[in-house]
């Protein structure tokens, strides 16, 4: 499915075996982690976990699990901005966003992958096509979910069918057209992009570059331990917010044309983000 085919800054990739780099954002998922990073596929190029200031031991239970895994602390609040401090660390091809509480199943990875060595620049996951799935979603949720795709398919001239979703997958070289703020910030100030919106914000600046977006099916289980951190309203709002405000705002530049050589290196890190990695 290909809801929104680009043009101009559409980069085929060709490499048919992309380093995959896994950002994973987490807050107390400590009791989740196992099952999470057991279903994580083998040939990974690196999986980052950005976390939040857990109470719990989700930290050590990471480290415990996978020595070697890349461990971020992000700098302010949120999980956009955990992501957007994720996504700075990454040093691999491909980047998947997957979230730590068990609801999005890491065996799906090669689909969101396949869709990305077929051309596409964006695998958007949908639980609403043929073949995805929801035993999580609440029906206000899902209703909240199918107004607001509407909203973003009249503004953006995308056909989005699952806007708020959080499992996707990108070719690194896009990351400059999100445009993601990862920059210290103050420590408890939840800035905007720093929320739940992230995924609009990243639905839309994706649609307004014009790059090619393929949908991938996708089941989502339910959260395995602990409590969701959305609140459905006032994220509700925060993300029909970002539809407005990023349709006013111009796109944010374009997709560079990696060379050859640029392909085969290891992009370097950002280093503005506080990353521990145990050897
Ligand atoms: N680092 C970090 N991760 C977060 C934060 N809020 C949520 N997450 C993670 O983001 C993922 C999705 O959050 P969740 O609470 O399940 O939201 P829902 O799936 O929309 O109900 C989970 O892996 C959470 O641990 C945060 O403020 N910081
Ligand atoms: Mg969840």
């Amino acid at each position: 499915m290909r809801p929104h085919e680009g043009t101009a800054l559409h980069h085929r990739r060709t490499h048919a075996a992309p380093r995959i780099s896994v950002v994973i954002p987490t807050y107390n998922e400590a009791k989740n982690l196992p099952h999470v990073f057991g279903l994580l596929p083998d040939d990974l190029h690196e999986v980052i976990v950005v976390d939040g200031r857990s109470v719990d031991d989700t930290v050590e239970v990471a480290r415990r699990l996978r020595p070697g895994v890349v461990v971020v602390r992000q700098n302010r609040r949120g999980k956009g901005n955990a992501l957007a401090c994720g996504f700075q660390a990454v040093t691999g091809d491909v980047v998947v966003m997957l979230d730590a509480d068990g609801s999005a199943d890491p065996r799906e990875i090669p689909a969101y992958v396949a869709a990305l060595t077929a051309g596409a620049d964006f695998a958007k996951g949908t639980r609403f096509a043929p073949g995805g799935g929801s035993a999580d979603i609440t029906r206000l949720r899902a209703w909240g979910n199918r107004w607001l795709n509407r909203i973003v398919n009249v503004l953006y001239g995308t056909s989005y069918s699952d806007l708020c979703y959080g499992y996707n997958a990108f070719w690194t070289h896009c990351l400059p057209v999100l445009a993601l703020d990862a920059s210290e910030g103050e420590r408890d100030h939840k800035a905007w992009g720093d929320g739940f919106e992230i995924e609009t914000i990243i639905n839309t600046r994706v649609a307004k570059a014009r790059l090619t977006i393929a949908e991938v099916p996708s089941f989502e289980f339910p959260r395995l331990h602990g409590q969701s951190n959305l609140n459905t309203w006032r994220d509700g709002m925060r993300v029909l917010w970002a539809l407005l405000v990023e349709r006013v705002n111009g796109a944010h530049g374009t997709v560079p044309r990696p060379s050859a050589a640029e392909w085969a290196a290891p992009l370097p890190r950002a280093g503005v983000v506080d990353v521990e990695e145990v050897a």
